[in-house]
Protein backbone atom coordinates (compact mmCIF):
# COMPACT_ATOMS: atom_id res chain seq x y z
CA UNK A 1 0.00 0.00 0.00
CA UNK A 2 1.07 3.70 -0.50
CA UNK A 3 0.99 6.64 2.08
CA UNK A 4 -2.30 7.55 1.47
CA UNK A 5 -3.86 4.19 1.24
CA UNK A 6 -1.71 3.05 4.63
CA UNK A 7 -2.96 6.25 6.49
CA UNK A 8 -6.56 5.30 5.59
CA UNK A 9 -6.07 2.05 7.06
CA UNK A 10 -4.86 3.51 9.94
CA UNK A 11 -7.43 5.52 10.53
CA UNK A 12 -10.09 2.46 9.33
CA UNK A 13 -8.56 0.44 12.15
CA UNK A 14 -9.25 3.24 14.53
CA UNK A 15 -12.86 4.07 13.60
CA UNK A 16 -13.48 -0.11 14.08
CA UNK A 17 -12.07 0.29 17.22
CA UNK A 18 -14.14 2.83 18.51
CA UNK A 19 -17.11 1.11 16.79
CA UNK A 20 -16.41 -2.47 18.41
CA UNK A 21 -16.01 -0.66 21.60
CA UNK A 22 -19.30 1.19 21.36
CA UNK A 23 -21.58 -1.56 20.70
CA UNK A 24 -20.24 -3.32 23.92
CA UNK A 25 -19.95 -0.59 26.13
CA UNK A 26 -16.53 -1.21 27.42
CA UNK A 27 -13.32 -2.01 26.04
CA UNK A 28 -9.60 0.10 25.48
CA UNK A 29 -10.84 2.26 22.83
CA UNK A 30 -8.04 4.64 23.26
CA UNK A 31 -5.16 2.02 23.69
CA UNK A 32 -6.50 0.60 20.17
CA UNK A 33 -6.06 4.11 18.76
CA UNK A 34 -2.57 5.05 19.49
CA UNK A 35 -1.20 1.76 17.93
CA UNK A 36 -3.86 1.26 14.53
CA UNK A 37 -0.90 3.39 12.20
CA UNK A 38 1.33 0.60 13.68
CA UNK A 39 -0.87 -2.49 13.10
CA UNK A 40 -2.22 -1.21 9.65
CA UNK A 41 1.19 -0.70 8.10
CA UNK A 42 2.49 -4.07 9.65
CA UNK A 43 -0.73 -6.12 8.02
CA UNK A 44 -0.84 -4.33 4.42
CA UNK A 45 2.86 -4.16 3.54
CA UNK A 46 5.13 -6.58 5.97
CA UNK A 47 3.19 -9.42 7.87
CA UNK A 48 3.45 -12.42 5.56
CA UNK A 49 0.00 -14.39 6.73
CA UNK A 50 -2.87 -16.51 5.07
CA UNK A 51 -5.87 -15.56 7.23
CA UNK A 52 -7.52 -18.50 5.54
CA UNK A 53 -4.53 -20.76 6.38
CA UNK A 54 -3.90 -20.01 9.88
CA UNK A 55 -2.32 -23.49 10.33
CA UNK A 56 -0.05 -23.14 7.94
CA UNK A 57 3.98 -23.50 9.08
CA UNK A 58 4.99 -20.65 6.84
CA UNK A 59 3.06 -17.91 8.38
CA UNK A 60 4.78 -15.17 10.17
CA UNK A 61 3.35 -15.39 13.81
CA UNK A 62 2.05 -11.80 15.40
CA UNK A 63 1.14 -11.86 19.43
CA UNK A 64 -0.82 -8.37 20.77
CA UNK A 65 1.03 -8.58 24.03
CA UNK A 66 -1.52 -5.62 25.34
CA UNK A 67 -3.87 -8.06 24.73
CA UNK A 68 -6.40 -4.97 26.22
CA UNK A 69 -6.12 -3.59 22.24
CA UNK A 70 -7.93 -6.11 21.33
CA UNK A 71 -10.78 -3.98 19.39
CA UNK A 72 -8.03 -3.36 17.10
CA UNK A 73 -6.87 -6.85 16.61
CA UNK A 74 -10.27 -7.68 15.11
CA UNK A 75 -10.40 -4.59 13.63
CA UNK A 76 -7.26 -6.04 11.16
CA UNK A 77 -8.93 -9.19 11.06
CA UNK A 78 -11.80 -7.30 9.57
CA UNK A 79 -9.66 -5.08 7.31
CA UNK A 80 -8.04 -8.67 6.02
CA UNK A 81 -11.60 -10.08 5.80
CA UNK A 82 -11.12 -12.84 7.80
CA UNK A 83 -14.66 -11.56 9.71
CA UNK A 84 -17.44 -9.37 8.93
CA UNK A 85 -18.60 -6.17 10.10
CA UNK A 86 -21.57 -7.74 12.00
CA UNK A 87 -19.17 -9.85 13.85
CA UNK A 88 -16.95 -7.38 14.80
CA UNK A 89 -19.80 -5.26 16.77
CA UNK A 90 -20.55 -8.59 18.60
CA UNK A 91 -17.09 -7.26 20.37
CA UNK A 92 -17.41 -8.79 23.99
CA UNK A 93 -21.12 -9.83 23.86
CA UNK A 94 -22.30 -13.11 25.90
CA UNK A 95 -21.19 -16.35 22.93
CA UNK A 96 -19.12 -13.91 20.83
CA UNK A 97 -15.59 -15.18 20.06
CA UNK A 98 -14.61 -11.74 19.92
CA UNK A 99 -13.64 -11.80 23.48
CA UNK A 100 -12.29 -9.10 25.86
CA UNK A 101 -9.21 -10.50 25.77
CA UNK A 102 -7.68 -12.53 22.38
CA UNK A 103 -8.23 -16.22 22.55
CA UNK A 104 -6.47 -19.12 20.33
CA UNK A 105 -9.41 -21.58 21.75
CA UNK A 106 -12.14 -19.23 19.77
CA UNK A 107 -10.06 -17.35 16.86
CA UNK A 108 -7.43 -19.10 14.94
CA UNK A 109 -5.52 -16.52 13.89
CA UNK A 110 -4.37 -15.92 17.46
CA UNK A 111 -1.36 -17.22 18.64
CA UNK A 112 -1.38 -16.81 22.33
CA UNK A 113 -3.74 -15.30 25.10
CA UNK A 114 -2.89 -12.30 25.92
CA UNK A 115 -4.15 -9.99 28.58
CA UNK A 116 -2.25 -10.49 31.38
CA UNK A 117 0.59 -7.94 30.24
CA UNK A 118 4.20 -8.64 30.33
CA UNK A 119 3.56 -12.47 28.46
CA UNK A 120 3.26 -11.63 24.99
CA UNK A 121 7.32 -10.55 24.66
CA UNK A 122 8.37 -14.16 26.57
CA UNK A 123 6.26 -16.12 24.61
CA UNK A 124 7.49 -14.42 21.63
CA UNK A 125 10.84 -15.22 22.02
CA UNK A 126 9.59 -18.85 22.62
CA UNK A 127 8.26 -18.83 19.64
CA UNK A 128 11.30 -17.34 17.58
CA UNK A 129 13.59 -19.49 18.99
CA UNK A 130 11.12 -22.62 17.62
CA UNK A 131 11.24 -20.52 14.39
CA UNK A 132 14.94 -20.86 14.57
CA UNK A 133 15.86 -24.35 16.19
CA UNK A 134 12.97 -26.90 15.29
CA UNK A 135 10.59 -25.30 12.87
CA UNK A 136 13.33 -23.28 10.39
CA UNK A 137 10.45 -22.36 7.90
CA UNK A 138 11.50 -18.63 7.78
CA UNK A 139 8.71 -17.33 9.71
CA UNK A 140 8.93 -14.13 11.76
CA UNK A 141 7.66 -13.23 14.91
CA UNK A 142 5.87 -9.92 15.37
CA UNK A 143 5.37 -8.88 19.32
CA UNK A 144 3.42 -5.62 19.74
CA UNK A 145 3.76 -4.22 22.93
CA UNK A 146 3.00 -1.57 25.70
CA UNK A 147 5.03 0.92 27.43
CA UNK A 148 3.38 0.62 30.62
CA UNK A 149 3.40 -2.77 30.28
CA UNK A 150 7.34 -2.35 30.13
CA UNK A 151 7.55 -2.59 33.66
CA UNK A 152 6.58 -6.32 34.25
CA UNK A 153 10.22 -7.93 34.74
CA UNK A 154 9.06 -10.67 32.57
CA UNK A 155 9.94 -8.07 29.70
CA UNK A 156 13.15 -7.67 30.43
CA UNK A 157 13.79 -11.50 31.21
CA UNK A 158 12.53 -12.49 27.68
CA UNK A 159 14.69 -9.71 25.81
CA UNK A 160 17.71 -10.60 27.83
CA UNK A 161 16.98 -14.41 26.71
CA UNK A 162 16.20 -12.92 22.93
CA UNK A 163 19.68 -10.84 22.44
CA UNK A 164 21.88 -13.41 23.72
CA UNK A 165 19.98 -16.08 21.64
CA UNK A 166 20.51 -13.77 18.35
CA UNK A 167 17.09 -13.65 17.66
CA UNK A 168 17.16 -11.58 14.37
CA UNK A 169 13.61 -13.31 13.02
CA UNK A 170 11.99 -11.27 16.32
CA UNK A 171 10.56 -8.02 16.01
CA UNK A 172 9.50 -6.27 18.90
CA UNK A 173 6.88 -2.74 18.47
CA UNK A 174 6.29 -1.09 21.73
CA UNK A 175 4.08 1.40 21.51
CA UNK A 176 5.14 4.23 23.50
CA UNK A 177 1.71 6.67 23.99
CA UNK A 178 3.52 8.04 27.83
CA UNK A 179 0.29 6.70 29.76
CA UNK A 180 -0.65 3.51 31.42
CA UNK A 181 -3.41 2.73 33.37
CA UNK A 182 -3.54 5.35 35.78
CA UNK A 183 -1.10 7.78 34.48
CA UNK A 184 2.05 8.51 32.95
CA UNK A 185 4.66 5.88 32.75
CA UNK A 186 8.19 6.12 34.19
CA UNK A 187 9.31 7.65 30.64
CA UNK A 188 7.15 9.20 29.10
CA UNK A 189 7.65 9.60 25.72
CA UNK A 190 11.50 9.61 26.32
CA UNK A 191 12.16 7.04 23.47
CA UNK A 192 16.01 6.86 24.14
CA UNK A 193 15.64 5.54 27.83
CA UNK A 194 13.87 2.53 26.19
CA UNK A 195 16.45 2.41 23.46
CA UNK A 196 19.40 2.20 25.77
CA UNK A 197 17.85 -0.33 28.51
CA UNK A 198 17.34 -2.79 25.10
CA UNK A 199 20.72 -1.99 23.62
CA UNK A 200 21.91 -3.23 26.93
CA UNK A 201 20.60 -6.36 25.98
CA UNK A 202 22.07 -6.54 22.31
CA UNK A 203 19.69 -5.70 20.71
CA UNK A 204 18.81 -3.14 17.46
CA UNK A 205 16.66 -0.24 18.45
CA UNK A 206 15.02 2.30 15.79
CA UNK A 207 13.03 5.02 17.31
CA UNK A 208 10.34 6.49 15.37
CA UNK A 209 7.26 8.54 14.95
CA UNK A 210 4.00 5.72 15.81
CA UNK A 211 1.62 7.94 13.56
CA UNK A 212 4.35 8.48 10.45
CA UNK A 213 3.44 5.68 8.10
CA UNK A 214 6.00 6.06 5.99
CA UNK A 215 8.81 6.02 9.17
CA UNK A 216 6.72 3.11 10.48
CA UNK A 217 7.50 1.31 6.41
CA UNK A 218 10.96 2.19 6.76
CA UNK A 219 11.33 0.31 10.34
CA UNK A 220 9.64 -2.63 9.45
CA UNK A 221 11.87 -3.02 6.58
CA UNK A 222 15.26 -2.07 8.76
CA UNK A 223 14.11 -4.35 11.05
CA UNK A 224 13.79 -7.45 8.26
CA UNK A 225 17.24 -6.68 7.11
CA UNK A 226 18.51 -7.00 10.33
CA UNK A 227 20.94 -9.98 11.29
CA UNK A 228 22.39 -11.22 13.82
CA UNK A 229 20.02 -9.69 17.40
CA UNK A 230 16.53 -8.89 17.49
CA UNK A 231 14.87 -5.49 16.98
CA UNK A 232 12.86 -2.84 19.21
CA UNK A 233 11.05 -0.48 17.42
CA UNK A 234 10.02 2.20 19.81
CA UNK A 235 7.04 4.22 18.78
CA UNK A 236 6.15 7.70 20.04
CA UNK A 237 2.46 7.70 19.71
CA UNK A 238 -0.86 9.42 21.27
CA UNK A 239 -3.11 7.40 23.29
CA UNK A 240 -6.59 7.96 21.82
CA UNK A 241 -5.07 9.31 18.52
CA UNK A 242 -7.51 10.84 16.21
CA UNK A 243 -10.37 12.26 18.56
CA UNK A 244 -9.30 15.08 19.68
CA UNK A 245 -11.71 15.11 23.10
CA UNK A 246 -9.70 11.98 24.12
CA UNK A 247 -5.95 12.32 22.54
CA UNK A 248 -3.35 12.11 24.78
CA UNK A 249 -5.34 12.67 28.10
CA UNK A 250 -5.14 10.77 31.33
CA UNK A 251 -7.89 9.17 32.92
CA UNK A 252 -9.33 7.54 29.60
CA UNK A 253 -8.01 4.49 29.30
CA UNK A 254 -10.63 1.44 29.18
CA UNK A 255 -12.94 4.05 29.44
CA UNK A 256 -16.10 3.39 27.24
CA UNK A 257 -16.45 5.16 24.04
CA UNK A 258 -17.23 8.74 24.25
CA UNK A 259 -20.18 10.81 22.91
CA UNK A 260 -18.43 11.75 19.68
CA UNK A 261 -18.23 7.84 19.16
CA UNK A 262 -21.16 8.21 17.28
CA UNK A 263 -19.99 10.56 14.50
CA UNK A 264 -17.51 7.10 14.01
CA UNK A 265 -20.36 5.36 11.69
CA UNK A 266 -18.61 2.59 9.33
CA UNK A 267 -17.37 2.57 6.09
CA UNK A 268 -16.14 -0.01 4.12
CA UNK A 269 -13.05 -1.36 5.33
CA UNK A 270 -10.28 -1.90 2.96
CA UNK A 271 -9.25 -5.07 2.37
CA UNK A 272 -5.24 -5.05 1.91
CA UNK A 273 -4.09 -8.57 0.63
CA UNK A 274 -1.69 -10.25 3.36
CA UNK A 275 1.25 -11.99 1.34
CA UNK A 276 0.88 -15.48 0.95
CA UNK A 277 3.35 -17.21 3.27
CA UNK A 278 4.67 -18.77 0.42
CA UNK A 279 5.63 -15.37 -1.54
CA UNK A 280 8.55 -13.38 -1.27
CA UNK A 281 8.56 -9.56 -0.39
CA UNK A 282 6.04 -7.09 0.83
CA UNK A 283 2.43 -7.15 -0.97
CA UNK A 284 0.78 -4.83 -3.67
CA UNK A 285 -2.45 -4.18 -2.59
CA UNK A 286 -5.21 -4.52 -5.08
CA UNK A 287 -8.26 -3.57 -3.25
CA UNK A 288 -10.76 -0.58 -2.93
CA UNK A 289 -8.48 2.08 -2.23
CA UNK A 290 -9.64 3.50 1.51
CA UNK A 291 -12.24 5.77 1.69
CA UNK A 292 -10.95 9.00 0.89
CA UNK A 293 -14.45 9.42 -0.42
CA UNK A 294 -15.73 9.32 2.74
CA UNK A 295 -13.88 9.52 5.53
CA UNK A 296 -14.33 8.45 8.56
CA UNK A 297 -15.72 11.42 10.53
CA UNK A 298 -13.65 11.15 13.68
CA UNK A 299 -11.02 11.75 11.55
CA UNK A 300 -8.54 14.88 12.39
C1 LIG B 1 -0.04 -8.22 34.81
C2 LIG B 1 -1.10 -7.17 34.63
N1 LIG B 1 -1.18 -6.17 35.52
C3 LIG B 1 -2.14 -5.21 35.38
C4 LIG B 1 -3.03 -5.27 34.36
C5 LIG B 1 -4.12 -4.23 34.22
N2 LIG B 1 -3.88 -3.38 33.09
C6 LIG B 1 -4.57 -3.53 31.93
S1 LIG B 1 -4.11 -2.44 30.76
C7 LIG B 1 -3.01 -1.70 31.80
C8 LIG B 1 -2.19 -0.53 31.36
C9 LIG B 1 -1.41 -0.82 30.12
O1 LIG B 1 -0.71 0.31 29.71
P1 LIG B 1 0.21 0.23 28.44
O2 LIG B 1 1.01 -1.03 28.47
O3 LIG B 1 0.96 1.49 28.37
O4 LIG B 1 -0.83 0.08 27.26
P2 LIG B 1 -1.75 1.22 26.61
O5 LIG B 1 -3.12 0.95 27.09
O6 LIG B 1 -1.24 2.55 27.06
O7 LIG B 1 -1.58 1.03 25.17
C10 LIG B 1 -3.00 -2.32 33.04
C11 LIG B 1 -2.13 -1.92 34.18
C12 LIG B 1 -2.91 -6.35 33.44
N3 LIG B 1 -3.72 -6.49 32.40
N4 LIG B 1 -1.94 -7.28 33.60
MG1 LIG C 1 0.77 3.12 27.23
Amino acid sequence: MNTDELAALGQQLRVDSVRASAAAGSGHPTSSMSAADLLAVLLANHLRYDFERPEHPVNDRFVLSKGHASPLLYAAYKAAGAIEDGELVTFRKIGSRLEGHPTPRRLPWVETATGSLGQGLPVGVGIALAGKRLDRTGYRVWVLCGDSELAEGSVWEAAEHAGYENLDNLTAIVDVNRLGQRGPTRHGHDLAAYARRFQAFDWHTIEVDGHDVDAIDRAYGEALSTTGQPTVILARTLKGRGVAAVEDREGLHGKPPWRTARACTASRCPRPRTPSPNSAGPVTCTSASPSRRSPPRCAR
